[in-house]
């Protein structure tokens, strides 16, 4: 390869790490529900919590929430690599939320089971520090 080559190789190459970073750079600010969430590739294990805590303030555990509206909240301890929260009721990804309020919406009536889990910044990390809590629609 002569030297413009080599140069339209490497600018491909780094184009095509960096694409898929800068998508997901964008997707970090989003403090709601995600659509298309269901398409993220399935979690492995839970990584070492490495000083990462949460802890679900609301819904109390419990809770009869009227509506499909159901407001979170929670404190957040990033520890070593947190970044934000993903969110799974009744083990479906719901949302992720980087902020401690939110709300998670078109919940269906019934009981439900809401679990936080402490994420790294590339969505792709969570980490062994959850909570769960049990609350009613209605
Ligand atoms: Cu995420």
């Amino acid at each position: 390869m002569n030297i413009l080559q080599t140069g339209a190789f490497l600018i491909t190459a780094i184009l095509a790490i960096t694409a898929p970073i800068a998508a997901q750079d964008r997707m970090q600010g989003m403090d709601m529900p995600m659509k298309g969430m269901e398409k993220m590739p399935a979690k492995s294990a839970l990584q070492p919590a490495e000083g990462a805590s949460v802890k679900i303030v609301s819904p109390k555990a419990g809770e009869v929430v009227k509506g499909d509206q159901v407001p979170l909240e929670f404190k957040l301890t990033k520890g070593k690599r947190g970044a934000h929260v993903h969110a799974y009721v009744d083990g479906e990804m719901m949302g992720m939320f980087e902020s401690e309020k939110g709300t998670l919406n078109g919940i269906k009536p019934g009981q439900h089971t809401l679990e936080l889990r402490v994420t790294t910044a590339d969505h792709n990390t969570e980490l062994n520090a959850t909570d769960k809590v049990s609350f009613t629609t209605k």
